[in-house]
């Protein structure tokens, strides 16, 4: 698969094609805001290169998920709920009910939430 995959709607955003709220990025990761919130915050967390799902992720890419992770402090940080605290959730596969088929982590927060989350 090639770095940006010209069909995927989040290589685009990632690429500036296609216009997004952007919150934090880097030479690694875009993270934006979700345009359907599920939460008072709700951020997405991309990594540039094109990997369909978690269940994708190749040795080769261990440093992309680093990056991904490590965007997520920063991107809370950013949005202003690092200290009040967040989650961070990537659905994978039908169970989960992913849609979008680019790895994306749902950096959720600016509210109390409960647990489960199903
Ligand atoms: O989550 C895919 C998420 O992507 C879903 O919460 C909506 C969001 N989405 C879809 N299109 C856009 C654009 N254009 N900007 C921002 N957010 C978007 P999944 O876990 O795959 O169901």
């Amino acid at each position: 698969m090639p770095f940006h995959d010209p069909d995927c709607l989040f290589c685009k955003i990632a690429a500036g094609e296609v216009p997004a709220d952007i919150v934090y990025s880097d030479d690694h990761v875009v993270a934006f805001r979700d345009i359907q919130p599920v939460a008072d915050e709700h951020i997405l967390i991309i990594p540039r290169k094109h990997i369909a799902s978690l269940s994708h992720l190749e040795e080769g890419d261990l440093d992309i998920a680093g990056h991904i992770l490590s965007a997520a402090g920063k991107t809370a940080e950013k949005a202003g709920i690092a200290a009040s605290g967040y989650r961070l959730v990537f659905n994978t596969g039908p169970d989960a009910l992913q849609s979008v088929f680019h790895i994306h982590g749902h950096l959720i927060g600016g509210q109390k939430m409960g647990w489960p989350p199903f």
